[in-house]
Formats: structure tokens, C-alpha cells, sequence
């Protein structure tokens, strides 16, 4: 198996995130990716492979092309306006302000262009957003091109972000264009399986109305978990996506019992519909250690996932999203690695 990463993850780092009441260091941090690079190389997984050079257009399609520009510059002009420390939005346009007014002034652009306080801007971000995307786009490369399965070291991660907001630590929507990408390369369906914690409302806004996008999440209940304004199991996909997305919210609480019983509920949904590829938004926030979620799956659940997934017998492009349980995200992530991989 081969992994993509690149070193430019890095610049995600001293950022900081709107918590319960506080402003706190981001729980999305550059030692994640370096337990999983760590765990990868002690089992001696396969190749490492930086990520080749990808234009933004499959970013442009995927999100609105004002958006991509505005994620590029918000650095720059949030120094330009004076400001210094990590660019954090103040206004969000909800319910019956206008989110067609565009103002000019950054502090308001940062609440146009998000949905929550999660995704601030350091120096770094641009450079570390654009390499986890092309990380997602050469991983999907691989796998277009004849590879059973490849790994995206992707940091930040990207399922929570929109067609035109960032939001939950997510900024471009890897899993989303890689799995774009796979279908400009030839994959007429492609299956998006969301098992992170979080439901991915970003992934899920931008395949809302598409049929050759089929998108399924695991997650916890959003009546009490993040991200709370989507995720529940009646949003099926309207117009020509009636029918292909399907959310699985399980209780708070829920160990591998249960949660198993959904993947397979989400494998047979995806065995049924038919596809060429299937993208993982790989988030090992599912951990019982896990400090911000609440599902209850233990290291040794996670090579069972590996290993139900390769059964649906697809070309697989993993993508990492989230886990907090930092010490634990490279055993757990390589574990589902190598239950796929039959080791
Ligand atoms: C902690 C609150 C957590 C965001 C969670 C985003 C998860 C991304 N201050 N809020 S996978
Ligand atoms: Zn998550």
C-alpha cells in the first residue's frame, strides 16, 4: 500500500478554535500526522510518496471558485487590515441576515465564507490546505490508475467543508475531489463513506443533488453532536440525488456492537448501489479515548473495519479527517489499513 503525504501539513500549526465558552489551541494538530507516519513505518506498510503538483480546478468545481480564491488570500488580508494573530470570523449571515451580500471587510468575509469557528487562519494554512488536497488528488491518482487501495495523509482534514464554508477544522473537501477526481478519470459511481464521528454535512452539501455520488455517514446523533445543523437519518438527496445519501446517527455512546451493525447497513447500501470507487473519509475520532467525541470503539475494533470494507471488493482511496486522541490515531488508522489489507 502507498501513502501520500507532504511535509507542508505543517504550516497548519498555533491556530485556534471556538470552543464551549473559550478560544482554545487547535485540537487538530501537526503530531496527529505524525503518529500515523510513525505507526506506518514501524509495520512497515509500504511507500511514502509526496504529493505531485494539482491545480485548484477540481477544487473549483467542487466549491464555489470565489471561495477557493478567498481561502488563498484570507491570510494576507487579515495582516492587510492590521490584524495580527490567528483570523478568526465575528458575523455569521444565519437565518434572516442576507449570505448574498458579500462585504469587503475580512472580518465579516471570514463569516461569509464559514459556518462555525473551528477553521482559523494562521501564516501557514493556505500552504498546508493546498497540500492536503493535492495529497487527496494523487492518492486518487494512484487508484485511477490501477492501484487497489492508497492512503491520503491529509492534514487538515476536509469533510465539514461546503460548497462556500469552511467550518470543523476543514477548508478544502479532500474526500470530495478525490472522489470528482476518480469520476473525471473514468469511475462512472463513486461511493463517498463517511466514518468519522462528525457527520460530514460539507461532503454531503455537495453531493446533495448528484446520483453518480453516493454519499453514507456514520456518525452521532446531531441532536447532540457536532455539527448539530445536519446529519439526520431523513436527509436522503433531492432532484436527481434522491435516494443517494444516506445518514446512519447513532447515540452517543455507541460501541462496536452497534456501530458495526451500521457499517453494515453503509457496505450494503454501497455493495447494492453499484460503484467503481469508493472513497473513505477515514476519521478515528470513533475512538473511546477520543477527547471532543463520543462513540466508544476500541483499537481492536479497527482492523475489523479494514478488513469489511476490502470484502466490498472496490478500489479505495482512504482520506484522513479527523481524531483528537492523538497518541492513538496511528495504531488506529494503520489498524483499519491493515485489516484491509489482510495482514
Ligand atoms: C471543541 C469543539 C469541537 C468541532 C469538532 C470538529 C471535528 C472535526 N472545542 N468542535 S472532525
Ligand atoms: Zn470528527
Amino acid at each position: 500500500m502507498k501513502i501520500v503525504w507532504s511535509p507542508d501539513h505543517l504550516g497548519q500549526s498555533g491556530h485556534v478554535e471556538l470552543g464551549a465558552g473559550v478560544i482554545e489551541p487547535g485540537y487538530e494538530c501537526p503530531e496527529r500526522l505524525a503518529y500515523v507516519l510513525d505507526r506506518w513505518r514501524e509495520r512497515g506498510l509500504g511507500e511514502e510518496l509526496a504529493p505531485t503538483a494539482q491545480s485548484l480546478d477540481v477544487a473549483r468545481r467542487i466549491h464555489a471558485p470565489d471561495y477557493v480564491d478567498f481561502l488563498a488570500e484570507a491570510w494576507n488580508l487579515w495582516t492587510a487590515a492590521g490584524y495580527s494573530g490567528p483570523a478568526l470570523p465575528m458575523v455569521w449571515p444565519t437565518h434572516n441576515l442576507r449570505d448574498d451580500l458579500k462585504p469587503k471587510a475580512i472580518r465579516a468575509l471570514l463569516g461569509y465564507y464559514s459556518f462555525d469557528g473551528g477553521s482559523s487562519f494562521v501564516a501557514g494554512t493556505w500552504t498546508a490546505v493546498a497540500s492536503s488536497y493535492a495529497v487527496a488528488l494523487t492518492a486518487a491518482d494512484l487508484v485511477a490508475g490501477g492501484e487497489r487501495v492508497a492512503f491520503s495523509g491529509c492534514r487538515p482534514p476536509g469533510h465539514h467543508a461546503g460548497r462556500r464554508t469552511a467550518g470543523g477544522y476543514c477548508y478544502l473537501n479532500n474526500a470530495a475531489c478525490a472522489a470528482e477526481r476518480l469520476r473525471e478519470r473514468g469511475a462512472s459511481r463513486v461511493a463517498v463513506l463517511d466514518l468519522d464521528f462528525h457527520h460530514g454535512n460539507g461532503t454531503q452539501e455537495i453531493f446533495w443533488r448528484r446520483s453518480d455520488v453516493l454519499f453514507v455517514s456514520l456518525h452521532g446523533d446531531p441532536a447532540t453532536e457536532y455539527p448539530f445543523f445536519l446529519g439526520t437519518a431523513e436527509e436522503t438527496g433531492a432532484g436527481e440525488g434522491e435516494g443517494f445519501n444516506l445518514n446512519l446517527p447513532m447515540p452517543a455512546g455507541s460501541a462496536f456492537d452497534v456501530w458495526g451493525e451500521s457499517l453494515e447497513v453503509a457496505c450494503r447500501k454501497i455493495a447494492a448501489t453499484g460503484v467503481d470507487a469508493l472513497v473513505v473519509s477515514l476519521g478515528l475520532d470513533t475512538f473511546e479515548g477520543d477527547p471532543i467525541s463520543h462513540f466508544r470503539l476500541k483499537r481492536e475494533d479497527y482492523p475489523r473495519v479494514g478488513a469489511r470494507l476490502a470484502a466490498l471488493g472496490v478500489p479505495t482511496v482512504f482520506v484522513l479527517e479527523g481524531g483528537y486522541a492523538v497518541a492513538d490515531i496511528g495504531v488506529n488508522a494503520v489498524g483499519v489499513l491493515e485489516g484491509f489489507a489482510g495482514v
